[in-house]
Order: C-alpha cells, then sequence, then structure tokens
C-alpha cells in the first residue's frame, strides 16, 4: 500500500512536471492572431432568409481562434454566435466579427431585399403564360416560348439568368413576348449572382426568333450559340412581340468562336414586332446582333459591352433611330471590338437579301476620350465602323467619337456598294479619332479613296478634333464603375444642329426628324429607366 501510494506520488510528481514542460512551452511559443476575413464582403439575402458568414482567422495555427459576431442594425440584420446571418427587414447594415485575441476584425455589407418568392422559369412554355412583378424569376437552361405561345412579362418585373445553367430565354418562330415596361418601372433580366460579384456572361441571353427573310440558304438556320431553335422564313410583316423598357445585364456567351450568345439577339425577327427602349449592359458578346429579318428599333443602349455595340449579319435590313453606346476603355474582346460591324453573310457573297439596315441619330463613345490614352486602352479596340463583307448598310445624323479608327471599309464588293451608294453615310461627325479612315492592307482602294468618298460635299460629313470640341466629354466612361454618363451634348454644341432627312432612305415615318445628329438633343430619354452600375443594384 505504501510503496502503491509512493508510486502515485511518483506519478503525480512527474504529471506535474511535464504539465510545467508543457505550459511554459506554450508560453514560450505563443501563435496570436494576425488577422481575420469573411467568405463574403457583401451578402444580399430576403427577409426572412438566413445565409452563413464563415470567418478565415489567420493564421491557421492560432491559438485562439474563437470570433464574435456584431451587426450594426439588428433591425435590419440579425447574427448568431455562429455566423448566421438572418434578414429583418429591407435595408442595407454592416456585420462585423471580431477575434477573441487580438480584436482584429473583418465586415461584410449586408443588403436585405424584400422576401422573393423566388419562382424558376424552365423548359418549353406552351399557350398563354403571364409572370407577376412580385414574384423573382429564376431562368433555369434555355427557355423556349414555343410556336403559338405568348409570354406576357408585366412593368417592374426582375427575371435573373441562372449561372450555372446558363439560363436563356428563347422566343421561338410563332412565339411571342410581351414585355412592356414604363419610363418608372422597367423590366429587368439581370444575373443571378450577388452584388458585386457580377460579371460579363453570367447567362446566356434575350433570343427572339421570327419568321422574316434572312439570306441564307433555305432561307432558313439555326441560331448561334446553342439552343435548338431555328429562324428565317417569308414574312417580313411577323410579329415577335414587344420589349419596351427593358434591361439586360450581365448576359452573353461565348459557346465558341462565332457562335456566340449575344445580349440581346433578333434572328430573322420580322417589323411587326415592337423594340424600343432597351439597355443591353456587360453584355460578354455583341450588346445587340442582328441575324436578317428587318424589325425596326429605337431608343437602344449598348452599355459597357465586350465586343461590338450593334453588330448586323444575313440580310438585316431594318430601320434603327436613336442608339447609343457606352464603352469601358479597359475592356474590349479577343475578335476585335467595334461600334458597328456589318457583313452580308460569314463569306461576304452576293446572297439575297443583302445586309441592309438604315440607322439614324446613332452616337457611339469609344474608348479614347482623348487620343493621348491610346497606350493604355485594351489592344482589342478597334473600328467605330467596320464595315464588311459586301453589307450595304447606311448612317445618317450620327455622331462616331473616341475610336482607334473611325471608319474602316474592308472588302471590294464593300466598297463598290459604297461608291453605288447603296452603303451610304451622310450628314455624320467622326470626332477624336486616332485615324479617321482605314482600309485593310492589300484592298483594291485606299483610305485616301475612303476619305474622299467620306468628305464629298453631297455627304455633309464633318470630322471634330475632339471630345471637348464636340462638347461630349462627359459621355466617355473614364475610370470606374461608379461613372455616370453625361449622354446630352452640353450647350453649343455643333452636334445640337446639322441633322438632314431628305436622304431617300429615311423618309419613312419610321423616323421622327431632329435637328441635331446623334442620339440626343437636348431631351434626356434615358431618365428613370436606365441604370448605369447594375453591379450594385440589389434585385
Ligand atoms: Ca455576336
Ligand atoms: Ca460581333
Ligand atoms: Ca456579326
Ligand atoms: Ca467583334
Amino acid at each position: 500500500m505504501k510503496t502503491f501510494s509512493k508510486k502515485i506520488n511518483l506519478a503525480l510528481v512527474m504529471f506535474a512536471i511535464v504539465s510545467m514542460v508543457v505550459t511554459s512551452c506554450k508560453k514560450d511559443e505563443n501563435v496570436s492572431v494576425t488577422g481575420v476575413t469573411l467568405n463574403h464582403s457583401t451578402l444580399t439575402l430576403a427577409v426572412g432568409e438566413t445565409a452563413l458568414l464563415t470567418a478565415d482567422v489567420q493564421p491557421s495555427d492560432a491559438d485562439t481562434k474563437s470570433v464574435t459576431w456584431n451587426t450594426d442594425d439588428i433591425t435590419i440584420a440579425a447574427v448568431d454566435n455562429d455566423g448566421t446571418v438572418l434578414g429583418v427587414q429591407i435595408g442595407t447594415t454592416t456585420i462585423t466579427v471580431t477575434t477573441t485575441d487580438g480584436a482584429k476584425t473583418a465586415s461584410c455589407e449586408i443588403t436585405v431585399i424584400q422576401a422573393g418568392n423566388q419562382k424558376s422559369l424552365q423548359g418549353e412554355i406552351f399557350g398563354n403564360r403571364t409572370l407577376s412583378a412580385d414574384s423573382v424569376y429564376l431562368l433555369k437552361g434555355f427557355v423556349y416560348v414555343t410556336n403559338g405561345a405568348v409570354l406576357t412579362i408585366p412593368a417592374g418585373t426582375v427575371i435573373k439568368g441562372e449561372k450555372s445553367t446558363m439560363g436563356s430565354l428563347i422566343i421561338e418562330k410563332g412565339g411571342k413576348i410581351d414585355a412592356q415596361g414604363t419610363s418608372t418601372n422597367p423590366i429587368v433580366f439581370t444575373s443571378n449572382q450577388e452584388v458585386g460579384a457580377r460579371t460579363y456572361g453570367d447567362w446566356g441571353g434575350l433570343i427572339l426568333c421570327g419568321k422574316a427573310i434572312i439570306n441564307q440558304t433555305g432561307g432558313d438556320a439555326q441560331v448561334e450559340g446553342g439552343p435548338r431553335s431555328h429562324y428565317g422564313g417569308t414574312d417580313n410583316a411577323d410579329n415577335s412581340g414587344t420589349l419596351k423598357y427593358v434591361r439586360i445585364e450581365f448576359a452573353g456567351y461565348p459557346f465558341q468562336p462565332d457562335k456566340e450568345i449575344n445580349g440581346l439577339s433578333f434572328f430573322g425577327v420580322g417589323s411587326g414586332t415592337t423594340i424600343d427602349y432597351i439597355q443591353v449592359s456587360y453584355a460578354a458578346d455583341d450588346s445587340y446582333e442582328w441575324f436578317g429579318g428587318n424589325v425596326n428599333c429605337k431608343h437602344l443602349i449598348a452599355f459597357r459591352g465586350l465586343d461590338d455595340e450593334f453588330d448586323t449579319d444575313n440580310g438585316y435590313s431594318g430601320n434603327l433611330q436613336f442608339l447609343i453606346g457606352l464603352r469601358d476603355y479597359r475592356k474590349a474582346d479577343v475578335s476585335g471590338s467595334n461600334g458597328f460591324e456589318s457583313d452580308n453573310d460569314a463569306a461576304g457573297d452576293g446572297n439575297t437579301p443583302i445586309t441592309s439596315p438604315v440607322f439614324s441619330n446613332i452616337t457611339l463613345i469609344g474608348p479614347l476620350d482623348t487620343t493621348s490614352k491610346s497606350g493604355s486602352i485594351s489592344s482589342d479596340y478597334k473600328r467605330a465602323m467596320h464595315l464588311r463583307r459586301n453589307t450595304k448598310l447606311s448612317v445618317f445624323n450620327s455622331v462616331f467619337a473616341g475610336w482607334p479608327v473611325g471608319l474602316y471599309l474592308d472588302g471590294s464588293n464593300t466598297w463598290a456598294n459604297a461608291q453605288a451608294g447603296e452603303l451610304q453615310i451622310k450628314n455624320t461627325a467622326l470626332v477624336g479619332m486616332i485615324s479617321n479612315y482605314g482600309v485593310p492592307s492589300g484592298s483594291s482602294f485606299t483610305s485616301t479613296d475612303v476619305t474622299n468618298w467620306f468628305t464629298d460635299a453631297s455627304r455633309n460629313n464633318s470630322t471634330i478634333i475632339g471630345p471637348l470640341g464636340a462638347k461630349i466629354k462627359g459621355a466617355f466612361l473614364t475610370s470606374t464603375e461608379a461613372t455616370v454618363p453625361i449622354v446630352l451634348p452640353l450647350a453649343g454644341s455643333p452636334l445640337l444642329s446639322g441633322a438632314d432627312f431628305t436622304d431617300s432612305k429615311i423618309t419613312s415615318s419610321f423616323f421622327t426628324p431632329t435637328t441635331y445628329i446623334g442620339a440626343f438633343g437636348t431631351e434626356d430619354w434615358t431618365a428613370g429607366w436606365v441604370n448605369w452600375n447594375p453591379q450594385q443594384t440589389a434585385y
């Protein structure tokens, strides 16, 4: 017994020694907290919805990794001691995590939005389907509005394209969309990603297919970019529905080179369709592209697109008025970004009808608010107008400003169309270009020929040294996403006069005669429905 208790005493003594050694080791090599980060710096959630914030305490072998959580405003969002956040009511607040050791902090801006009745839009739509502005819709995969179906979208409805399934809305031949927002309550197609995490091409896009005439063999073709749908027919008065006061944000998908989904694509869309007041922002391919058909469009905005602003192909022959393109000088597409890109078709042959859209009152603001900035813009920036492959595109009463090259005529058939006046440009100003004119090397005509053609007195065209001279400097997106462009020319701008509507290509009642050239005189038609910073909007 005595021996046993001695052994226990010895063990206790040894334990005490070991403990002292361990304690002293800890004291010697105490690993302190050096910082903390959160898995989100911004978070959007609906009233009643929860989300988990996770704190990463550095270094990973710190002794004390415990943290405490705090909300600036518990009436907006509450936070549990494990980082679970609950949306309480609509508003914004900040949640901060603090480490017990060292009081290091990190915070997350919380936006609480209306309790979403989020519903899915998926598969095929038959018959009549009417959405509700009280719900938020999630487009999952390719959603088809089939032949004979009508999809009605009320003003104020928000539809999010699902990133993981490349959500896209396709109005098929014989199907219709009726999306009529208002100047104070637009319809919004946008990314399903959070504030701060949205980017070019988060979802597919909006695709309209109709039965109007195209110049592809057989008069029918499959759309680009992956959907099953076909387009083209014999009915130039075809009606694919109405898009009015609609925004399309963060769309576009480079499926493969020359097979992309644009922000808004028109395939064989007929003149019975109404397109007015549309803003396409942050498209990963072209903001707008037309493939055949003859739909007319007014009041289109291409905002911070990656590839071309307004691209026309495959026999498109509609009328367009009041269009503006605004670019981020840092962002352009590897295919070469142009304001206008126009082909008769990919081969540049004579298939009819020949691509012959007629544009009036266009303002295309390029990347260069000053030519001295040419070293800092994306090298993928090319031309305000790249007219090629036998196109007969025409432009009147328009302004092109701040591109490496203004007018670039490409191909002997394109040049022949220009000489014949079938490709026409009149009452138009080139502003602040590095080179006003260009042709590909090896052409049968020269840039001097293009200069003489553009400046011929019968065309009334002009060139202006720079945006300051044109008084449109404020329209350039010179810095961050917070930049709000000033779209109206300033008082005294030479662009506020000089329009002419007597050319037979623009005498139709579609065109509203103006005194000014470009998309704006003194009325700001973007007011109320446009969003210049959709990255920061809680939808
Ligand atoms: Ca495209
Ligand atoms: Ca293009
Ligand atoms: Ca094209
Ligand atoms: Ca391009």
